[in-house]
């Protein structure tokens, strides 16, 4: 279902033929293996459907019902700035790795609250942190252990206790040890009962130490089974309430372990904490929360703590996911829980002993943030091979919730990576986490080039969901696209259009539309067709394009930190999903359309055109969608001015091919057909079109803005100003260098 909703969405941008052709590139994106060092999956083979080929696969399946909600996390890889422009925005490289666990739904204690357990999510239905599972889990126990364990398997692939052995301790083959023997209970016990997560957990404890561990349990979750009220509802703004960001963050050295990072509390403090626009940090997370959000989540320095370094032992075990090698990561071998988990653990237990007042608020600072130079081995040594963890930065999600809201709620946890020799940690990695944590999905684009088209995940380089890279680290930032921030319920649209609203054939209407920095209230949204989209999804869906102006402001402003290849450009997103408050589908992320801006006279040849951006290609003043609105029913955009405050849209929507004698049309005083050129002017009447126009001035000079003038009355339309070719989207341009992946390295200040 979300594949034909991507391909909807690339059929009304693209046209059908390119379509096909983004759809092959993109199933190969969505098909494409993880690009991480995975080990390959632990599980047998299940034996219901065939025998076993060999008898070594041979295992006893333990199926236990567990309920829980779901958390999912999701990691991505490292920021890399393009070196061969100033001004280019970062690339991320792509090496996104999502993973899925059930959190308990309504913990009692902080120590329930970190209660997790990783599983494989297999599901048709959309799911999104918060969503209540209700699902069996099958660990398999190999037949070596089930022996040893005087196990057999029953007709249904289950445990049952083996003939010659009625218990651990009498009339068994052998004397069974202490943990065979509670293995050997809990096998029998548990299977085809309801147990908690933490008794799920005990299971898995108990089998890891007779060596069978790693097993990511498979989670079958049928469509019907979900409650369709689900979803944890954190901290997207509804109705422009305000709420507060509440977080703990934590950062840690290893002497035992000889990693002893450089970053201290003052350094961390300076990025979260605004201290004023003379203050060598202008980028803090308070101040862009602050801004971006137009005051509506607040980041305070008496709810955002910050604790550190603390030295913790290299090695060790802790409670919530057993052992754990901080030097060479993996201390289970297959994934980094261990260390983690142990790292949060760890945390706890320093401010038990140092800070214990802090301990009864921790479960009202949601945001958990762990700070730790995961490849501190691989910096010291050189050596890529032993990377410990290729993402720059892991985090939930969305935030898992508790129906009731004085209780307490599940850990919503980010881990950031930083370099061992760093005295900073990188913001623009931090906002993104921190907005996964909101529930925002990442900013995508598709891109084009000769061998087609793809879907770049981190593709849209102005928001910080995206690849969006501030021209200063400490000092600006970029805030959200228009559609993050309609998501997030930070901004709101001037207009909320749709097929009823926008009349066809009747020509252009023109909108101010404010630059983001100066209201809340700064772009239009226009649904348009439906087709595809699951409107009856309990999460809403509805396709939707976003039209928004951005300019970047001085120092530590709003968009401070957009770069001027990126600044005063009007852009057009299309995002499906609506500002529920829930958390964001992954599957089906905000993608940039285009930007557009008007023509620019070249400096040297005084030649008027459109300006030109590497990765973009020519600007063009306007985009069409062929099939806005269906097939034949088309929508145009069109930038017609812009001050350093606002910028004069056009929309035209259009069911004509052409204006005509025959009907009318040439002599009804509209631009009928969205070409830019009304009855005596346009060719289909005989007029001479764009030929007639005298050249247009250098408009993309930025003027200072007068108060927006009042939209001036819809058509008649002017003569066109030499409109250049209708823009299209799917047009090929150039594709942005990108980054091998594993090359990427984040920016030091
Ligand atoms: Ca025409
Ligand atoms: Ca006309
Ligand atoms: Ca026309």
């Amino acid at each position: 279902m979300a594949r034909d909703g991507l391909l909807y969405k690339l059929l009304i941008v693209a046209g059908l033929c390119l379509a096909l052709q983004v759809d092959a590139a993109s199933r190969s994106y969505l098909t494409r293996p993880p690009p991480l060092k995975r080990p390959p999956p632990h599980r047998s083979q299940p034996r219901q459907a065939t025998p076993s080929p060999a008898p070594e696969a041979e295992v006893v399946t333990v199926i236990v019902n567990v309920t829980g909600q779901l958390s999912q996390s999701l990691g991505h890889g490292f920021v890399q700035k393009d070196a061969s422009s100033e001004d280019s925005a970062w690339s991320l490289v792509l090496q996104e790795e999502q993973i899925a666990r059930l959190v308990p739904v309504s913990p009692k204690t902080p120590e329930e609250a970190s209660v997790n357990t990783r599983i494989e999510l297999e599901t048709d239905d959309t799911l999104i942190t918060g969503d209540p599972v209700n699902a069996p889990l099958a660990l398999d126990v190999p037949k070596s252990v089930a022996d040893r364990l005087g196990l057999e398997i029953a007709p249904d692939g289950g445990p049952v206790a083996g003939d010659n052995t009625t218990d651990g301790s009498t009339g068994s083959r052998r004397r069974l040890t202490e943990v065979e023997h509670a293995a050997r209970r809990m096998i029998l016990d548990f299977h085809g009962t309801r147990r908690t997560l933490a008794e799920f957990n005990d299971l898995t404890d108990v089998l890891a130490q007779l060596g069978v561990q790693n097993q990511v349990p498979k989670a079958k979750v049928p469509k019907s089974g979900v409650k369709k009220n689900g979803g944890a509802k954190d901290l997207m703004i509804i109705g422009g309430k305000p709420l507060n960001v509440t977080s703990i963050t934590f950062f840690f050295t290893s002497s035992s372990c000889g990693i002893n990072p450089v970053l201290t509390e003052a350094q961390i403090k300076a990025r979260w904490y605004d201290n004023g626009d003379s203050a060598p940090v202008t980028a803090s997370l308070q101040r862009y929360h602050r801004v971006c959000s137009y005051n509506k989540l607040g980041f305070y320095p008496d709810r955002n703590m910050v604790f550190g370094p603390i030295d913790v032992p290299c090695t060790g075990t802790q409670p919530t996911k057993g052992a754990y090698d901080l030097r060479k990561g993996k201390g289970n071998k297959v994934n980094l829980d261990g260390e983690m988990y142990g790292l949060y653990d760890l945390a706890k237990a320093w401010l038990r002993t140092y800070r214990p007042e802090v301990i009864p608020q921790l479960p009202f600072l949601r945001r958990k943030v762990l700070v730790w130079p995961w490849n501190n081995q691989a910096q010291l040594l050189k050596n890529g091979d032993l990377e410990v963890a290729n993402w720059a930065g892991m985090a939930n999600m969305g935030c898992p919730g508790n129906p009731d809201p004085n209780g307490i709620v599940p850990d919503c946890l980010t881990w950031m990576n930083t370099d061992l020799p760093s005295t900073t940690i990188d913001l623009t990695t931090l906002f993104q986490e921190l907005g996964h944590n909101i529930g925002l999905a990442h900013s995508t684009r598709t891109v084009c080039d000769a061998a087609g088209c793809a879907k770049d995940e981190y593709g849209d380089s102005s928001d910080p969901m995206g690849g969006a890279g501030p021209i200063s680290g400490d000092k600006s930032y970029i805030c959200l696209s228009a559609p993050q921030a309609y998501k997030a319920g930070w901004a709101v649209p001037l207009a909320d259009l749709n097929a009823t609203l926008l009349d066809a054939n009747s020509g252009f209407t023109d909108y101010t539309v404010p630059s983001a920095h100066s209201t809340d209230t700064n772009y239009i949204r226009i649904a348009i067709d439906q087709t595809g989209i699951a409107t009856t999804d309990r999460l809403r869906p509805q396709r939707a394009i976003y039209v928004s102006y951005r300019v970047a402001q001085p120092l530590g402003g709003y968009d401070s930190g957009l770069p001027k290849e990126l600044n005063a450009r009007v852009w057009v997103h299309e995002y499906n999903e609506t500002a529920n408050g829930l958390t964001a589908n992954l599957k089906t992320p905000p993608m940039v359309l285009n930007m557009l801006d008007l023509p620019v006279a070249d400096p040297k040849t005084k030649k008027v055109g459109p300006p030109v951006v590497p990765g973009w290609g020519p600007l063009s003043t306007r985009l069409t969608l062929p099939r806005a609105f269906g097939a034949g029913d088309s929508l145009t955009i069109m930038l017609k001015d812009k001050t350093t405050s606002a910028a004069t849209v056009s929309l035209c929507r259009t069911t004509v091919a052409a204006e005509s004698m025959d009907d009318g049309t040439c002599n009804d005083g509209l631009d009928n057909d969205c070409d830019g050129v009304a009855d005596g002017d346009d060719p289909d009447c005989g007029g001479a079109g764009d030929a007639k126009s005298p050249p247009p001035p250098p408009l993309a000079v930025l003027r200072k803005s007068p108060p927006p003038s009042p939209p001036p009355p819809p058509p008649p339309a002017k003569k066109a100003t030499s409109p250049p070719p209708p823009a299209n989207v799917a047009s090929a341009v150039p594709s942005p260098k990108r980054p091998k992946a594993g090359t990427g390295r984040r920016q030091h200040h």
